[in-house]
């Protein structure tokens, strides 16, 4: 293992990964693995009989569209802000319903990824051209920032797919309270959160047959090896999923099956692991009504109403502040 650490790092990827593999317990960072294959491999996570969350918010979309739609609606109308986007197709069935209906609004993607944001264009062009659709290209954070200064009409800011159970509740509430910051007093936040069900339906989800969600963990030692000029051989990993069904915590991890070396060139780090020893790659937090309000109440935020699938198994909160 390098003595002396490096000071400086190209890329805030090359420094988060030196801080995980030198740490005791290893960890990575799950937002590193959405690079193209990443973002390809969770489209396909999204499609899998065993990932029940898309379908369920689809649901909740589908049911209640008439509902959801009814509390976004100002005085003035209202500016949908989507924080991660992707390909928009949970957020295309409600945009339908408020074109049909003729409300006066806007849609805002927001995503990291310019070439997400222009894909993404290009199917509302084609698919419902009488919305009017603003992309933004950037960091949740910034354009959260920009946004307090925007106070001429209703904002509803919309987070689907439950993307917030990546983070620790201390992480979760920091980003709930940057929301609420730029939030005004009519404002809303829309936002998906997986609830807490039959622990086996949660390992499933995270522990398919087909190792889907496998080669989506892997890509993680994949991306390394490429933009890192590492050795991993990922064969030498399993990937392993765990839930506790007492914090709601579901954690992913590649256990490495040998004693092994690995060489991480640019970050002039050979990593070392013992037979059975733990890289954690995720989490994704389950929740419960209570755990939702106690989140929403540290970050300044109240919850106003929710939307349930048939099986309550999901759940989409609106809150205001
Ligand atoms: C995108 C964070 C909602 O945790 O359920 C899916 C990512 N990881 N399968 C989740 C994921 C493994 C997903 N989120």
């Amino acid at each position: 293992m390098k003595s002396t650490p490096m000071t400086e790092f190209d890329t805030a990827f090359a420094e988060d990964t030196f801080k995980g593999l030198i740490n005791f317990p290893k960890y990575l960072l799950s937002k590193y693995i959405y690079n193209e294959k990443g973002d390809k491999l969770f489209q396909k996570i999204m499609e899998m009989p065993e990932y029940y969350l898309t379908n369920c918010e689809k649901e909740i979309l589908e049911e209640h569209t008439a509902a959801i739609a009814d509390s976004f609606n100002g005085p003035q109308g209202f500016d949908i802000i989507e924080l991660g986007a992707g390909d928009g197709k949970k957020t295309k069935i409600l945009l339908r319903h408020l074109a049909e209906k003729k409300y006066n609004f806007t849609y805002q993607p927001v995503d990291i990824s310019q070439h997400v944001l222009d894909e993404l264009e290009e199917t509302l062009a084609k698919e419902m051209p009488q919305v009017e659709v603003k992309t933004q290209q950037g960091t949740y954070f910034k354009t959260l920032e920009r946004l307090a200064d925007y106070n001429t009409r209703k904002k509803i800011i919309m987070v689907l797919g439950s993307n917030i159970g990546n983070l620790l509740h201390k992480d979760a509430i920091n980003f709930l309270k940057n929301i609420q910051n730029s939030m005004s007093a009519d404002d809303m936040l829309f936002m998906g959160f997986d609830q807490k069900k039959h622990p086996q339906k949660i390992l499933n989800a995270y522990n398919d047959p087909a190792g889907i969600t496998e080669a989506f963990n892997k890509n993680h030692l994949e991306r390394i090896n490429i933009e890192l000029e590492a050795d991993f051989d990922t064969k030498n990993f399993l990937h392993w999923e765990s839930y506790n069904p007492e914090t709601g915590t579901a954690k992913s991890f590649l256990v490495s099956k040998i004693a092994q070396k690995v060489n991480i060139k640019k970050l002039d780090l050979k990593v070392s692991f013992e037979a059975w020893e733990t890289i954690h790659t995720e989490i994704s937090q389950k929740y419960d009504d209570a755990v939702v309000d106690w989140l929403a109440s540290e970050a300044g935020l109240a919850i106003e109403n929710s939307f349930s699938d048939g099986e309550n198994y999901y759940k989409n909160y609106v809150f205001r502040k």
